[in-house]
């Protein structure tokens, strides 16, 4: 099989607390499992502010950086991981781009929303970043090795 032996990639993917309050849940996941990836942890929680600073620490020195925190810590996240074949890029792609009125109709952004800073869901932007977020959202014991047999037409 074309994955024998490779370690499939993974993306840290989450539902922001806007896209938990407009009930988009189901709908993004629904996306990842249709297109193929396998779920790999999934937990809902409330973040602390000191969590979400580790989370989006690349961005301190922003302008927005306050205002960005606080509406992560509005409400409660559905964080994720999903693995499969170019999982980080391809995952983006699915999101649309950072400011969802440049994200294509048939992205989750561009399907959803229309505000940068309630823009609903998070993606790796790198494999080297979502190791980081992975490790830092979860316990190596909550990625659960499961074998989705029935995904070989896939892999
Ligand atoms: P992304 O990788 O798409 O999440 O984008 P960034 O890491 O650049 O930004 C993280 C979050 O900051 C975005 F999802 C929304 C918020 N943001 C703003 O509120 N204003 C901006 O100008 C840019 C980003």
């Amino acid at each position: 099989k074309a994955m024998a032996g490779k370690t499939p990639e993974r993306s840290f993917i989450m539902v922001k607390p806007d896209g938990v309050q407009r009930g988009l849940v189901g709908e993004i996941v629904k996306r990842f499992e249709q297109r193929g990836y396998t779920l790999r942890a999934m937990k809902m929680m409330h973040a602390s502010k000191p969590h979400l600073e580790e989370h989006y620490k690349d961005l301190s020195s922003k302008g927005f950086f306050k205002d960005l925190v606080a509406y992560m810590n509005s409400g409660p996240v559905v964080a994720m991981v999903w693995e499969g074949k170019d999982a980080v890029k391809t995952g983006r792609k699915m999101l649309g781009e950072t400011n969802p009125l440049a994200s294509a109709p048939g992205t989750i952004r561009g399907d959803f929303c229309i505000e940068v800073g309630r823009n609903i869901c998070h993606g790796s932007d790198s494999v080297e970043s979502a190791n980081r977020e992975i490790s830092l959202w979860f316990k190596p014991e909550e990625i659960i090795a499961w074998d989705p047999c029935i995904k070989d037409w896939i892999q």
